[in-house]
Protein backbone atom coordinates (compact mmCIF):
# COMPACT_ATOMS: atom_id res chain seq x y z
CA UNK A 1 0.00 0.00 0.00
CA UNK A 2 1.05 3.30 -0.68
CA UNK A 3 2.33 5.43 2.15
CA UNK A 4 0.89 9.08 2.84
CA UNK A 5 1.60 11.83 4.85
CA UNK A 6 -1.85 11.30 7.26
CA UNK A 7 -1.60 7.28 7.67
CA UNK A 8 0.12 8.11 10.74
CA UNK A 9 -1.66 11.30 12.24
CA UNK A 10 -3.90 11.37 15.08
CA UNK A 11 -6.74 13.85 15.05
CA UNK A 12 -8.95 15.58 17.46
CA UNK A 13 -12.39 16.76 16.69
CA UNK A 14 -13.29 20.41 17.72
CA UNK A 15 -17.23 21.35 18.51
CA UNK A 16 -16.70 24.99 18.28
CA UNK A 17 -19.18 26.34 19.83
CA UNK A 18 -18.62 24.56 23.21
CA UNK A 19 -14.62 24.39 23.13
CA UNK A 20 -13.76 27.39 24.67
CA UNK A 21 -15.05 30.90 25.16
CA UNK A 22 -12.70 33.69 25.49
CA UNK A 23 -15.28 37.15 25.34
CA UNK A 24 -17.96 36.05 27.72
CA UNK A 25 -20.95 35.71 25.07
CA UNK A 26 -21.50 32.31 26.27
CA UNK A 27 -20.27 30.66 22.84
CA UNK A 28 -16.60 29.28 22.21
CA UNK A 29 -14.58 30.84 19.30
CA UNK A 30 -11.48 30.86 17.61
CA UNK A 31 -9.27 32.49 20.14
CA UNK A 32 -10.00 30.05 22.18
CA UNK A 33 -9.20 27.22 19.58
CA UNK A 34 -5.85 28.94 19.33
CA UNK A 35 -5.34 29.36 23.09
CA UNK A 36 -5.53 25.62 23.20
CA UNK A 37 -3.49 24.54 20.38
CA UNK A 38 -0.59 23.65 22.98
CA UNK A 39 -2.74 21.62 25.50
CA UNK A 40 -3.82 19.89 21.82
CA UNK A 41 -0.03 19.19 21.26
CA UNK A 42 1.17 18.52 24.52
CA UNK A 43 -1.84 15.67 24.17
CA UNK A 44 -0.11 14.55 20.69
CA UNK A 45 -2.40 15.79 18.37
CA UNK A 46 -1.27 16.12 14.65
CA UNK A 47 -4.72 17.18 12.80
CA UNK A 48 -7.52 19.03 14.20
CA UNK A 49 -11.25 19.35 12.48
CA UNK A 50 -13.31 21.67 13.44
CA UNK A 51 -16.62 21.66 12.89
CA UNK A 52 -18.01 23.97 10.78
CA UNK A 53 -17.33 28.07 11.66
CA UNK A 54 -18.76 29.25 8.43
CA UNK A 55 -21.19 32.24 8.33
CA UNK A 56 -24.53 30.54 9.76
CA UNK A 57 -28.25 31.43 11.41
CA UNK A 58 -27.14 28.08 13.52
CA UNK A 59 -30.68 26.63 13.00
CA UNK A 60 -28.64 22.75 12.91
CA UNK A 61 -25.37 24.34 14.89
CA UNK A 62 -23.53 25.77 11.86
CA UNK A 63 -24.46 22.71 9.23
CA UNK A 64 -26.34 25.01 8.02
CA UNK A 65 -23.78 27.35 6.00
CA UNK A 66 -25.46 30.85 4.44
CA UNK A 67 -21.90 31.83 3.16
CA UNK A 68 -19.13 29.47 2.72
CA UNK A 69 -16.58 32.18 2.45
CA UNK A 70 -17.20 33.77 6.09
CA UNK A 71 -16.04 33.32 9.06
CA UNK A 72 -19.44 33.47 11.65
CA UNK A 73 -18.85 36.40 13.86
CA UNK A 74 -19.68 34.07 16.78
CA UNK A 75 -16.65 32.64 16.54
CA UNK A 76 -14.37 35.58 15.24
CA UNK A 77 -12.95 36.77 11.98
CA UNK A 78 -11.24 35.80 8.60
CA UNK A 79 -7.89 37.00 10.35
CA UNK A 80 -8.27 34.90 13.37
CA UNK A 81 -8.87 32.06 11.15
CA UNK A 82 -5.63 32.56 9.59
CA UNK A 83 -3.78 33.11 12.41
CA UNK A 84 -5.17 29.65 13.48
CA UNK A 85 -3.74 28.32 10.25
CA UNK A 86 -0.61 29.66 11.32
CA UNK A 87 -0.14 29.17 14.97
CA UNK A 88 -1.30 25.55 13.88
CA UNK A 89 1.35 25.27 11.29
CA UNK A 90 3.98 26.25 13.82
CA UNK A 91 3.36 23.67 16.00
CA UNK A 92 3.57 21.08 13.21
CA UNK A 93 -0.44 20.77 13.09
CA UNK A 94 -3.01 20.28 10.41
CA UNK A 95 -5.82 21.75 10.36
CA UNK A 96 -9.14 20.21 8.54
CA UNK A 97 -12.46 22.10 8.24
CA UNK A 98 -16.10 20.71 7.73
CA UNK A 99 -17.08 20.78 4.37
CA UNK A 100 -21.22 20.92 3.99
CA UNK A 101 -22.07 20.75 0.30
CA UNK A 102 -24.88 18.21 0.63
CA UNK A 103 -27.38 22.01 0.94
CA UNK A 104 -26.45 25.58 2.37
CA UNK A 105 -28.89 27.34 4.31
CA UNK A 106 -31.82 28.90 3.46
CA UNK A 107 -30.71 32.10 3.72
CA UNK A 108 -27.82 31.46 1.75
CA UNK A 109 -28.15 34.12 -1.11
CA UNK A 110 -28.38 31.30 -4.19
CA UNK A 111 -31.57 29.92 -2.01
CA UNK A 112 -32.90 33.54 -1.66
CA UNK A 113 -32.46 34.41 -5.45
CA UNK A 114 -34.27 31.17 -5.98
CA UNK A 115 -37.10 32.14 -3.57
CA UNK A 116 -37.42 35.74 -5.15
CA UNK A 117 -37.55 33.77 -8.81
CA UNK A 118 -37.97 30.51 -8.72
CA UNK A 119 -38.52 30.27 -12.17
CA UNK A 120 -35.29 31.87 -12.64
CA UNK A 121 -31.39 30.50 -12.65
CA UNK A 122 -30.92 30.00 -9.11
CA UNK A 123 -34.30 27.92 -8.93
CA UNK A 124 -31.95 25.68 -10.61
CA UNK A 125 -29.41 25.70 -7.91
CA UNK A 126 -31.70 23.77 -5.66
CA UNK A 127 -34.69 20.87 -6.43
CA UNK A 128 -38.08 23.00 -7.18
CA UNK A 129 -40.03 19.95 -7.80
CA UNK A 130 -43.71 20.35 -9.14
CA UNK A 131 -46.38 18.87 -6.47
CA UNK A 132 -48.41 15.69 -7.14
CA UNK A 133 -52.02 16.13 -6.68
CA UNK A 134 -51.83 19.13 -4.62
CA UNK A 135 -48.74 17.63 -2.55
CA UNK A 136 -45.58 16.77 -2.10
CA UNK A 137 -43.65 15.10 -4.70
CA UNK A 138 -42.63 11.77 -2.95
CA UNK A 139 -43.57 11.34 0.91
CA UNK A 140 -39.70 11.18 1.60
CA UNK A 141 -39.05 11.70 5.72
CA UNK A 142 -36.21 14.32 6.10
CA UNK A 143 -33.82 13.51 8.96
CA UNK A 144 -34.80 15.63 11.60
CA UNK A 145 -38.82 14.11 10.94
CA UNK A 146 -41.22 15.77 9.14
CA UNK A 147 -41.67 15.81 4.67
CA UNK A 148 -38.28 16.49 3.12
CA UNK A 149 -40.55 19.01 1.01
CA UNK A 150 -41.57 22.41 1.47
CA UNK A 151 -43.60 24.25 -0.33
CA UNK A 152 -42.18 27.39 -2.85
CA UNK A 153 -44.06 30.05 -1.55
CA UNK A 154 -46.60 31.52 -5.01
CA UNK A 155 -45.90 28.31 -6.85
CA UNK A 156 -47.00 24.76 -6.95
CA UNK A 157 -43.45 23.75 -6.70
CA UNK A 158 -41.74 22.07 -3.12
CA UNK A 159 -37.93 22.51 -2.68
CA UNK A 160 -36.24 19.42 -0.94
CA UNK A 161 -34.60 19.37 2.16
CA UNK A 162 -32.93 15.99 3.66
CA UNK A 163 -32.35 17.75 6.63
CA UNK A 164 -34.52 20.99 8.05
CA UNK A 165 -36.52 22.93 5.94
CA UNK A 166 -33.86 25.62 6.75
CA UNK A 167 -31.49 23.46 4.59
CA UNK A 168 -32.53 22.86 1.17
CA UNK A 169 -30.44 20.81 -0.75
CA UNK A 170 -28.45 21.62 -3.60
CA UNK A 171 -28.89 20.35 -7.29
CA UNK A 172 -25.82 18.41 -7.61
CA UNK A 173 -27.13 17.81 -10.96
CA UNK A 174 -26.88 20.99 -11.95
CA UNK A 175 -22.96 21.95 -13.52
CA UNK A 176 -23.02 25.68 -12.45
CA UNK A 177 -23.41 24.44 -8.60
CA UNK A 178 -20.30 21.78 -9.00
CA UNK A 179 -18.42 24.23 -10.33
CA UNK A 180 -19.08 27.13 -7.51
CA UNK A 181 -18.63 24.50 -5.09
CA UNK A 182 -15.23 23.17 -6.60
CA UNK A 183 -14.09 27.14 -6.81
CA UNK A 184 -14.52 27.31 -2.89
CA UNK A 185 -13.15 24.11 -1.97
CA UNK A 186 -9.76 25.31 -3.70
CA UNK A 187 -10.43 28.72 -2.02
CA UNK A 188 -9.80 26.82 1.78
CA UNK A 189 -7.17 24.31 0.40
CA UNK A 190 -5.17 27.45 -1.37
CA UNK A 191 -5.36 29.29 1.99
CA UNK A 192 -3.29 26.29 3.52
CA UNK A 193 -5.80 23.84 4.94
CA UNK A 194 -4.94 20.56 5.54
CA UNK A 195 -8.44 19.06 4.23
CA UNK A 196 -11.72 18.52 5.06
CA UNK A 197 -14.32 16.16 7.00
CA UNK A 198 -17.11 15.64 4.05
CA UNK A 199 -20.62 15.94 6.11
CA UNK A 200 -23.56 13.90 4.74
CA UNK A 201 -22.37 13.41 1.23
CA UNK A 202 -23.40 10.04 0.68
CA UNK A 203 -26.91 12.18 -0.10
CA UNK A 204 -26.14 14.38 -2.60
CA UNK A 205 -27.20 12.13 -5.48
CA UNK A 206 -31.20 11.98 -5.68
CA UNK A 207 -33.59 10.09 -7.86
CA UNK A 208 -34.90 12.68 -9.78
CA UNK A 209 -38.06 10.30 -10.57
CA UNK A 210 -38.46 11.21 -6.47
CA UNK A 211 -40.59 7.79 -6.35
CA UNK A 212 -42.51 7.29 -3.35
CA UNK A 213 -41.86 4.26 -0.80
CA UNK A 214 -43.91 1.92 1.40
CA UNK A 215 -44.81 4.17 4.22
CA UNK A 216 -42.20 3.02 7.64
CA UNK A 217 -43.95 4.72 10.49
CA UNK A 218 -47.52 6.70 11.46
CA UNK A 219 -46.67 9.56 10.21
CA UNK A 220 -47.37 7.89 6.08
CA UNK A 221 -43.96 8.94 5.29
CA UNK A 222 -40.33 7.21 4.30
CA UNK A 223 -37.36 7.45 5.51
CA UNK A 224 -35.51 9.37 2.55
CA UNK A 225 -32.38 7.53 2.91
CA UNK A 226 -34.68 4.52 1.36
CA UNK A 227 -34.13 6.88 -1.68
CA UNK A 228 -30.31 7.36 -0.97
CA UNK A 229 -29.90 3.15 -0.51
CA UNK A 230 -31.54 2.96 -4.28
CA UNK A 231 -30.15 5.42 -6.62
CA UNK A 232 -27.31 4.31 -8.38
CA UNK A 233 -24.32 7.48 -9.30
CA UNK A 234 -22.65 9.02 -6.60
CA UNK A 235 -19.63 8.00 -7.74
CA UNK A 236 -19.39 10.19 -10.70
CA UNK A 237 -19.75 13.15 -8.62
CA UNK A 238 -17.71 12.19 -6.03
CA UNK A 239 -14.81 11.05 -8.63
CA UNK A 240 -15.30 15.09 -10.27
CA UNK A 241 -14.99 16.31 -6.74
CA UNK A 242 -11.73 14.57 -5.65
CA UNK A 243 -10.46 15.63 -9.13
CA UNK A 244 -10.98 18.74 -9.16
CA UNK A 245 -10.20 19.78 -5.75
CA UNK A 246 -8.69 17.44 -3.65
CA UNK A 247 -6.25 15.91 -5.67
CA UNK A 248 -4.72 18.78 -6.44
CA UNK A 249 -3.27 19.75 -3.33
CA UNK A 250 -2.51 16.42 -1.78
CA UNK A 251 -5.59 16.99 1.31
CA UNK A 252 -6.61 14.65 3.60
CA UNK A 253 -10.70 14.02 3.60
CA UNK A 254 -12.69 12.13 6.01
CA UNK A 255 -16.09 11.25 4.64
CA UNK A 256 -19.20 10.83 6.80
CA UNK A 257 -21.34 8.40 5.03
CA UNK A 258 -23.59 6.40 5.96
CA UNK A 259 -26.17 4.24 4.56
CA UNK A 260 -22.93 3.08 1.57
CA UNK A 261 -23.43 0.32 -0.95
CA UNK A 262 -22.80 -2.98 0.31
CA UNK A 263 -18.59 -3.98 -1.48
CA UNK A 264 -18.51 -0.16 -1.51
CA UNK A 265 -15.74 0.64 0.71
CA UNK A 266 -13.08 0.35 -2.24
CA UNK A 267 -14.69 2.89 -4.40
CA UNK A 268 -14.55 5.12 -1.15
CA UNK A 269 -11.06 4.65 0.29
CA UNK A 270 -9.34 1.84 -2.00
CA UNK A 271 -6.08 3.45 -3.77
CA UNK A 272 -8.16 5.36 -5.98
CA UNK A 273 -11.16 5.57 -3.74
CA UNK A 274 -13.16 9.01 -3.52
CA UNK A 275 -11.62 9.77 -0.02
CA UNK A 276 -8.51 9.70 2.22
CA UNK A 277 -10.70 7.70 4.68
CA UNK A 278 -14.53 7.48 5.69
CA UNK A 279 -15.46 6.68 9.92
CA UNK A 280 -16.31 3.55 10.87
CA UNK A 281 -19.99 4.14 12.37
CA UNK A 282 -20.62 0.76 13.16
CA UNK A 283 -20.91 0.70 16.88
CA UNK A 284 -23.31 3.90 16.44
CA UNK A 285 -25.28 2.04 13.46
CA UNK A 286 -25.73 -0.48 16.49
CA UNK A 287 -28.25 1.94 18.66
CA UNK A 288 -30.29 3.01 15.65
CA UNK A 289 -33.67 2.40 16.74
CA UNK A 290 -36.69 0.24 14.51
CA UNK A 291 -38.60 3.68 14.33
CA UNK A 292 -36.23 6.12 16.24
CA UNK A 293 -34.50 6.59 19.81
CA UNK A 294 -37.48 5.40 22.02
CA UNK A 295 -37.28 1.83 20.80
CA UNK A 296 -33.50 1.78 20.10
CA UNK A 297 -31.98 -2.23 21.79
CA UNK A 298 -29.10 -1.38 24.22
CA UNK A 299 -25.89 -2.68 22.90
CA UNK A 300 -24.38 -5.61 23.52
CA UNK A 301 -21.11 -6.39 23.95
CA UNK A 302 -20.48 -9.11 21.48
CA UNK A 303 -22.29 -6.65 18.90
CA UNK A 304 -20.03 -4.50 18.95
CA UNK A 305 -16.67 -6.21 19.52
CA UNK A 306 -17.80 -8.30 16.24
CA UNK A 307 -19.06 -4.98 14.28
CA UNK A 308 -15.98 -3.38 15.23
CA UNK A 309 -13.64 -6.74 14.13
CA UNK A 310 -15.76 -7.23 10.88
CA UNK A 311 -14.71 -3.36 10.02
CA UNK A 312 -10.77 -4.36 10.32
CA UNK A 313 -10.65 -6.77 8.28
CA UNK A 314 -12.87 -5.05 5.90
CA UNK A 315 -10.40 -2.36 5.59
CA UNK A 316 -7.57 -3.83 6.14
CA UNK A 317 -6.82 -5.16 2.19
CA UNK A 318 -8.54 -1.63 0.75
CA UNK A 319 -7.05 1.14 3.17
CA UNK A 320 -8.06 2.93 6.54
CA UNK A 321 -11.15 4.20 7.96
CA UNK A 322 -11.08 6.00 10.90
CA UNK A 323 -12.28 5.16 14.29
CA UNK A 324 -14.40 6.88 17.06
CA UNK A 325 -16.22 6.11 20.20
CA UNK A 326 -17.99 9.22 19.67
CA UNK A 327 -18.69 12.35 17.78
CA UNK A 328 -20.48 15.85 18.29
CA UNK A 329 -23.47 13.54 16.55
CA UNK A 330 -23.53 11.16 18.93
CA UNK A 331 -23.70 10.35 23.09
CA UNK A 332 -20.80 10.56 25.06
CA UNK A 333 -18.64 6.84 23.93
CA UNK A 334 -18.01 6.08 27.88
CA UNK A 335 -21.71 6.52 28.62
CA UNK A 336 -22.56 4.49 25.62
CA UNK A 337 -20.44 1.34 24.87
CA UNK A 338 -19.39 0.65 28.91
CA UNK A 339 -21.27 -1.65 31.29
CA UNK A 340 -22.52 0.52 34.01
CA UNK A 341 -19.67 -1.13 36.44
CA UNK A 342 -16.71 0.08 34.16
CA UNK A 343 -17.98 3.37 34.23
CA UNK A 344 -15.11 4.84 35.96
CA UNK A 345 -11.37 6.20 35.24
CA UNK A 346 -10.16 2.19 34.21
CA UNK A 347 -13.08 1.80 31.86
CA UNK A 348 -12.52 5.24 30.15
CA UNK A 349 -9.42 4.40 30.11
CA UNK A 350 -9.62 0.81 28.68
CA UNK A 351 -12.29 1.94 25.73
CA UNK A 352 -9.50 4.30 24.66
CA UNK A 353 -6.89 1.73 24.58
CA UNK A 354 -9.15 -0.42 22.53
CA UNK A 355 -10.26 2.40 20.72
CA UNK A 356 -6.79 4.37 19.84
CA UNK A 357 -4.60 1.01 18.80
CA UNK A 358 -6.90 -0.50 16.36
CA UNK A 359 -5.62 0.10 12.68
CA UNK A 360 -6.78 3.14 11.01
CA UNK A 361 -6.86 7.00 11.98
CA UNK A 362 -7.51 7.55 15.06
CA UNK A 363 -10.45 10.76 15.98
CA UNK A 364 -10.46 11.87 19.41
CA UNK A 365 -14.03 14.12 20.41
CA UNK A 366 -13.06 17.28 22.66
CA UNK A 367 -13.80 16.07 26.31
CA UNK A 368 -13.41 12.55 25.42
CA UNK A 369 -9.78 12.98 26.70
CA UNK A 370 -10.98 13.65 29.96
CA UNK A 371 -13.18 11.12 30.08
CA UNK A 372 -16.33 13.53 29.87
CA UNK A 373 -20.09 11.59 29.96
CA UNK A 374 -23.87 12.21 29.11
CA UNK A 375 -25.59 15.17 30.70
CA UNK A 376 -29.01 14.58 32.14
CA UNK A 377 -31.25 17.56 31.09
CA UNK A 378 -34.13 18.25 33.57
CA UNK A 379 -36.78 19.13 30.99
CA UNK A 380 -36.64 19.13 27.06
CA UNK A 381 -36.41 22.91 27.01
CA UNK A 382 -32.69 22.36 28.22
CA UNK A 383 -32.16 20.68 24.91
CA UNK A 384 -30.93 22.85 22.07
CA UNK A 385 -30.39 20.38 18.97
CA UNK A 386 -33.13 19.95 16.42
CA UNK A 387 -33.12 16.33 16.15
CA UNK A 388 -33.27 15.54 20.14
CA UNK A 389 -36.62 18.02 19.89
CA UNK A 390 -38.12 15.79 16.90
CA UNK A 391 -36.54 12.23 18.49
CA UNK A 392 -38.74 13.75 22.13
CA UNK A 393 -41.59 14.20 19.65
CA UNK A 394 -41.44 10.85 17.82
CA UNK A 395 -41.55 8.86 21.17
CA UNK A 396 -44.36 10.82 22.21
CA UNK A 397 -46.23 10.20 19.10
CA UNK A 398 -45.77 6.76 19.77
CA UNK A 399 -47.57 6.63 23.43
CA UNK A 400 -44.62 7.26 25.40
CA UNK A 401 -44.79 9.37 29.05
CA UNK A 402 -42.74 12.37 29.08
CA UNK A 403 -40.27 10.78 31.34
CA UNK A 404 -40.07 7.46 29.08
CA UNK A 405 -39.11 10.15 26.65
CA UNK A 406 -36.91 11.99 28.24
CA UNK A 407 -34.88 8.93 28.84
CA UNK A 408 -34.79 8.17 24.88
CA UNK A 409 -33.18 11.62 24.66
CA UNK A 410 -30.54 11.17 27.76
CA UNK A 411 -29.24 7.73 26.00
CA UNK A 412 -29.01 9.19 22.55
CA UNK A 413 -29.04 13.17 22.00
CA UNK A 414 -26.47 15.00 20.28
CA UNK A 415 -26.58 17.20 22.98
CA UNK A 416 -24.84 14.67 25.29
CA UNK A 417 -21.50 15.85 23.33
CA UNK A 418 -22.22 19.21 23.03
CA UNK A 419 -22.40 20.39 26.41
CA UNK A 420 -19.33 22.82 27.33
CA UNK A 421 -15.53 21.58 27.63
CA UNK A 422 -14.65 21.13 31.41
CA UNK A 423 -11.26 23.23 31.54
CA UNK A 424 -11.48 23.46 35.26
CA UNK A 425 -13.46 23.38 38.59
CA UNK A 426 -14.55 27.37 38.25
CA UNK A 427 -18.19 29.02 37.65
CA UNK A 428 -19.08 26.97 33.91
CA UNK A 429 -16.41 24.52 34.58
CA UNK A 430 -13.83 27.76 33.00
CA UNK A 431 -15.95 27.45 29.95
CA UNK A 432 -17.13 31.29 30.08
CA UNK A 433 -17.60 33.87 32.57
CA UNK A 434 -21.09 34.62 31.18
CA UNK A 435 -24.12 32.22 30.41
CA UNK A 436 -22.89 29.23 28.34
CA UNK A 437 -25.21 28.64 25.12
CA UNK A 438 -25.71 25.34 26.54
CA UNK A 439 -25.71 24.05 29.83
CA UNK A 440 -22.45 23.07 31.38
CA UNK A 441 -22.89 19.17 32.79
CA UNK A 442 -22.98 19.49 36.56
CA UNK A 443 -20.07 16.69 36.67
CA UNK A 444 -18.12 18.94 36.31
CA UNK A 445 -16.32 19.62 39.59
CA UNK A 446 -14.69 15.99 39.46
CA UNK A 447 -14.74 15.87 35.37
CA UNK A 448 -12.41 18.48 34.14
CA UNK A 449 -8.91 19.59 32.45
CA UNK A 450 -7.50 21.75 35.58
CA UNK A 451 -7.35 18.80 37.94
CA UNK A 452 -6.16 15.65 35.60
CA UNK A 453 -3.38 18.28 33.77
CA UNK A 454 -0.42 16.64 36.02
CA UNK A 455 -1.65 14.30 38.04
CA UNK A 456 -0.66 10.69 37.78
CA UNK A 457 -3.32 8.14 37.12
CA UNK A 458 -5.56 10.75 35.42
CA UNK A 459 -7.73 9.83 32.24
CA UNK A 460 -5.86 12.65 30.48
CA UNK A 461 -2.50 10.86 31.32
CA UNK A 462 -3.00 8.22 30.34
CA UNK A 463 -4.35 9.46 27.04
CA UNK A 464 -0.82 11.33 26.55
CA UNK A 465 0.85 7.70 27.25
CA UNK A 466 -1.01 5.99 25.18
CA UNK A 467 -0.99 8.29 22.31
CA UNK A 468 2.61 8.85 22.87
CA UNK A 469 2.75 4.29 22.67
CA UNK A 470 1.37 5.00 19.15
CA UNK A 471 3.17 7.96 17.76
CA UNK A 472 6.37 6.23 19.50
CA UNK A 473 9.58 5.58 16.86
CA UNK A 474 10.01 2.07 17.79
CA UNK A 475 6.15 0.97 17.58
CA UNK A 476 4.43 3.19 14.95
CA UNK A 477 5.22 1.04 12.52
CA UNK A 478 3.26 -1.88 13.67
CA UNK A 479 0.24 0.77 15.21
CA UNK A 480 0.34 2.14 11.53
CA UNK A 481 0.97 -0.12 9.60
CA UNK A 482 0.04 -3.72 11.25
CA UNK A 483 -2.67 -5.94 11.01
CA UNK A 484 -5.47 -6.22 13.10
CA UNK A 485 -6.14 -9.77 14.28
CA UNK A 486 -8.54 -10.33 16.62
CA UNK A 487 -7.99 -13.10 19.48
CA UNK A 488 -10.05 -14.68 22.45
CA UNK A 489 -13.11 -14.38 20.87
CA UNK A 490 -14.25 -17.44 22.88
CA UNK A 491 -13.95 -15.27 26.04
CA UNK A 492 -17.19 -13.41 26.74
CA UNK A 493 -16.53 -9.61 27.42
CA UNK A 494 -13.11 -9.74 26.50
CA UNK A 495 -11.97 -7.17 23.64
CA UNK A 496 -8.38 -8.43 22.21
CA UNK A 497 -6.63 -8.33 19.16
CA UNK A 498 -2.63 -8.22 17.94
CA UNK A 499 -1.52 -5.16 15.62
CA UNK A 500 0.85 -7.26 14.33
CA UNK A 501 3.58 -7.67 10.97
CA UNK A 502 6.86 -9.74 10.29
CA UNK A 503 8.65 -8.85 12.89
CA UNK A 504 6.49 -7.17 15.36
CA UNK A 505 3.68 -8.75 17.65
CA UNK A 506 1.50 -6.76 20.28
CA UNK A 507 -0.99 -7.74 22.05
CA UNK A 508 -4.01 -5.28 23.42
CA UNK A 509 -6.32 -7.33 25.74
CA UNK A 510 -9.15 -5.85 27.87
CA UNK A 511 -11.97 -7.04 30.46
CA UNK A 512 -15.14 -5.62 29.53
CA UNK A 513 -16.91 -8.08 31.91
CA UNK A 514 -17.76 -7.35 35.94
CA UNK A 515 -15.71 -10.67 36.87
CA UNK A 516 -11.48 -10.90 36.72
CA UNK A 517 -10.72 -13.52 33.85
CA UNK A 518 -7.47 -15.11 33.06
CA UNK A 519 -5.75 -15.47 29.26
CA UNK A 520 -3.22 -17.33 28.69
CA UNK A 521 -0.52 -15.85 26.15
CA UNK A 522 0.40 -17.66 23.21
CA UNK A 523 4.07 -16.72 23.73
CA UNK A 524 5.84 -15.07 26.47
CA UNK A 525 5.24 -11.62 27.34
CA UNK A 526 8.59 -9.66 25.93
CA UNK A 527 7.46 -6.20 27.62
CA UNK A 528 4.34 -4.44 29.22
CA UNK A 529 3.85 -1.80 27.08
CA UNK A 530 1.02 -0.04 28.38
CA UNK A 531 -1.73 -0.73 30.82
CA UNK A 532 -4.09 0.97 33.02
CA UNK A 533 -3.61 -1.00 36.28
CA UNK A 534 -0.92 -0.45 39.03
CA UNK A 535 0.62 -3.66 38.77
CA UNK A 536 -0.10 -5.74 35.54
CA UNK A 537 -0.42 -9.34 36.47
CA UNK A 538 1.58 -11.09 34.04
CA UNK A 539 2.52 -14.54 35.49
CA UNK A 540 4.50 -16.79 33.15
CA UNK A 541 2.59 -17.42 30.19
CA UNK A 542 -0.65 -15.82 31.69
CA UNK A 543 -1.95 -12.46 32.33
CA UNK A 544 -5.04 -12.03 34.70
CA UNK A 545 -7.35 -9.21 33.67
CA UNK A 546 -9.30 -7.66 36.79
CA UNK A 547 -13.18 -6.20 35.66
CA UNK A 548 -12.03 -3.08 33.69
CA UNK A 549 -8.62 -3.71 33.02
CA UNK A 550 -6.21 -2.99 29.97
CA UNK A 551 -2.98 -3.76 29.14
CA UNK A 552 -0.74 -4.14 26.09
CA UNK A 553 1.86 -6.45 25.67
CA UNK A 554 4.83 -7.28 23.24
CA UNK A 555 5.02 -10.51 22.90
O1 LIG B 1 -24.84 14.36 9.94
C1 LIG B 1 -25.49 13.61 8.96
C2 LIG B 1 -26.32 12.57 9.48
O2 LIG B 1 -26.58 11.62 8.77
C3 LIG B 1 -26.85 12.74 10.86
O3 LIG B 1 -28.11 13.28 10.78
C4 LIG B 1 -26.90 11.47 11.59
O4 LIG B 1 -27.73 10.55 10.95
C5 LIG B 1 -27.45 11.69 12.98
O5 LIG B 1 -26.92 12.85 13.51
C6 LIG B 1 -27.07 10.53 13.85
O6 LIG B 1 -27.45 10.82 15.16
C7 LIG B 1 -24.20 15.50 9.53
C8 LIG B 1 -23.66 16.28 10.72
O7 LIG B 1 -22.69 15.52 11.38
C9 LIG B 1 -24.79 16.69 11.60
O8 LIG B 1 -24.34 17.36 12.75
C10 LIG B 1 -25.69 17.57 10.79
O9 LIG B 1 -26.83 17.87 11.54
C11 LIG B 1 -26.11 16.93 9.47
O10 LIG B 1 -25.03 16.34 8.78
C12 LIG B 1 -26.68 17.95 8.55
O11 LIG B 1 -25.67 18.75 8.03
CA1 LIG C 1 -17.19 33.76 22.47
Amino acid sequence: MERKWWHDKVAYQIYPKSFLDTNGDGIGDLRGIISKLDYLKALGIDMIWISPIYKSPFVDQGYDISDYYAIAEEFGTMEEFDELLLEAKRRDMHIVMDLVINHCSDKHEWFQKALADPEGEYAEYFYFVKGKDGKAPSNYRSYFGGSAWESVPGTDKYYLHMFAKEQPDLNWENPVVREKLFEMVNWWLDKGLAGFRIDAIINIKKDLEFKSFEPDGPDGLAMCTKMVESVEGVDKFLAELKRETFEKHDAFTVGEVFNMKEGALETFVGKDGHFSTIFDFGPQILSFGGHGWYDAEPIKFEDWRSVIFKAQKEAEEIGFEANIIENHDEPRGASRFLPEYCQNDMGKKMIATTSILLRGIPFIFQGQEIGMMNCKMESIDEYDDINTKDQYQVALDAGLSEEEAMHACYKHSRDNARTPMQWSDDVQAGFTSGTPWLKVNPNYKEINVKDQEGREGSVLEYYKRLIALRKSEYYKEVFVYGSCVPVYEDKDMIFAYYRQNETQKILIAANYGEEACTLKLESPAKKILLSNFPEPKVQGDEVILASAAVVVIEL
